[in-house]
């Protein structure tokens, strides 16, 4: 019989992925560039399901039902574009290729163009929830077209993670939306990660906590509206001893953090878009900064390494948990709205609700957070900022207090908390009657004569500085 679906690159993500399908009753046909790869994973789990082993590309096109499903699970960048280009011409009107690699959007959307003009469906997927996901249940993106979601959907959506019965795989719109979703998912995680460790920096610094005592309040807050993954994987690595040495894990990982790109490219697109993502801007630059050794050591030199005090309360605990939560409200806001600026430039019609759907459960950020956020958009489609949704303005108005507290605190022990910090000076910034931006209105008209509006009257209008310093109109 012909199988149902084929996956090609089978390195870790695509032969889990060829396991889950063929787990779901899928028979899935099999290829990779390196013939050793398909023989290892029917060797070793060709038992699982129905597989259909092909050595080259042509086998595997025709081992297919028609219309065609091809998902293609290879590195990210020009061996797609090389997969694509030998798979294309194999392929018949209707086909569907699906890549499910960590594509650039932009290249998502040239790819799916390109075969559209061939009478092909593209469908870029956005796939998180790493090795682990792939096989138990990822988190899906899927974009391309509404005709294509028609028959690629229901099997993306068996495989994803389920929660409450509603799987973690909604269509996101149109040609490069899925990857666009994927991007800033990975964006929002690049933030929550920041704000878990200046949490943690805090409790551990100026409360005076050890990490394993610090892994303790993190497990407790993982019963609470904190509830996520991220939150629940942060009690594990802090409680974790070293065998070596008997130490905290984390006191002998070296501090400095890498990053694989996804992060600068939301930070990049969201520069394009004119969407401030300070959170992720911030998260981006705390890994470079912390990479940064030979600058952290001449600083330490020049300046002697800063030395906390622990000035421990009872209150820090709960005044960080607070802290954290608003600054996780203010991360997500900003990531959402870089969504729906990306779907009025590129016309993709996105439903903000549909990616909490999909980020509630089998990703790295899912989180009961992700419920409240689907509530508040299922509210209101058209929420101007995640902020001002009912439940959200409550928990920030509760939190306000503490979140000051906290941010002061660190600031006189020298702690550094960028994104507490950036987060705080957003939400004022959001919610001030008059922002300074008159003044930089005022000094780009003097020096550049780039004009200003008025309060109070419609039109452009620009002083003559140099002159008699009258106003004129623009
Ligand atoms: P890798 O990203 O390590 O890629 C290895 C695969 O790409 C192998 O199958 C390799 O074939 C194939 N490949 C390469 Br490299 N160049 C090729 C070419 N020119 N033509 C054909 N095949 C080529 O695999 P991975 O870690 O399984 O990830 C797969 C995709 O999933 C990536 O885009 C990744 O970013 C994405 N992703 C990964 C994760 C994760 O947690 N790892 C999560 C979400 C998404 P070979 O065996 O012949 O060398």
């Amino acid at each position: 019989a012909p199988a149902r679906i084929a996956v090609t690159g089978l390195a870790v993500m695509g032969s889990n992925l060829a396991r889950n399908l063929a787990r779901h009753g899928y028979r899935v046909a099999v290829h990779n560039r390196t013939p050793a790869r398909t023989k290892a994973l029917m060797r070793e789990h060709g038992h699982e399901g129905e597989f259909v082993p092909a050595e080259t590309l042509s086998e595997l096109v025709e081992s297919l039902a028609t219309p065609r499903q091809i998902i293609i699970m290879v590195k990210a960048g020009t061996p797609t574009d090389a997969v694509i280009d030998e798979l294309a011409p194999l392929l018949g009107p209707g086909d569907m290729v699906i890549d499910g690699g960590n594509a650039h959007f932009a290249d998502t959307r040239r790819r799916e163009a390109a075969l559209r003009e061939r009478g092909l469906h593209f469908v870029g997927a956005g796939i998180s929830g790493g090795e682990e996901g792939a096989l138990n249940g990822p988190s899906i993106m899927p974009g391309g077209s509404a005709e294509s979601y028609k028959h690629v959907g229901p099997v993306l959506e068996s495989i994803a993670a389920q929660v409450d019965g509603v799987p973690c795989c909604v269509h996101v719109g149109p040609d490069g939306a899925g990857h666009f979703v994927k991007m800033v998912h990975n964006g929002i995680e690049y933030a929550d990660m920041q704000l878990i460790a200046e949490a943690y920096d805090l409790l551990h610094r100026v409360g005076g906590r050890g990490p394993a005592e610090v892994g303790e309040v993190f497990r407790d807050w993982d019963r609470g509206d904190l509830e996520s993954y991220l939150v629940e994987i942060t009690a594990e690595v802090l409680g974790h001893v070293d065998p070596d040495t008997g130490a905290a894990l984390v006191d002998v990982i070296a501090d400095e953090a890498e990053q694989k790109g996804t992060g600068r490219w939301t930070v990049q697109e969201a520069l394009e878009l004119g969407v401030p993502v300070t959170g992720i801007a911030e998260a981006v630059f705390a890994r470079s900064l912390s990479g940064r050794v030979g600058q952290r050591a001449a600083a330490r030199a020049a300046f002697g390494a800063s030395e906390v005090i622990p000035s421990p309360d009872d209150d820090l605990v709960e005044d960080v948990r607070l802290a954290l939560y608003a600054s996780k409200v203010v991360a997500y806001a900003q990531g959402f709205d870089q969504m729906r600026a990306a779907s009025v430039e590129y016309g993709w019609d996105l439903d903000l609700g549909a990616a909490a759907t999909i980020w509630r459960g089998g990703c790295i950020i899912r989180a009961r957070f992700l419920d409240r956020i689907r509530e508040a958009y299922d509210r209101n489609p058209d929420l101007p900022s995640l902020l001002v949704d009912d439940y959200f303005r409550d928990a920030v108005v509760r939190a306000e207090q503490a979140w000051r507290r906290v941010v002061v605190k660190a600031i006189n022990a020298g702690v550094p908390v960028p994104g507490f910090v950036s987060a705080l000076a957003y939400y004022d910034a959001l919610r001030s009657e008059r922002l300074p931006a008159a003044l930089v209105q005022g000094l780009r008209d003097f020096f550049g004569a780039h004009t200003y509006r008025r309060v109070d009257r419609e039109g452009s209008f620009h002083t003559l500085w140099s002159g008699d310093r009258s106003q004129v109109d623009a």
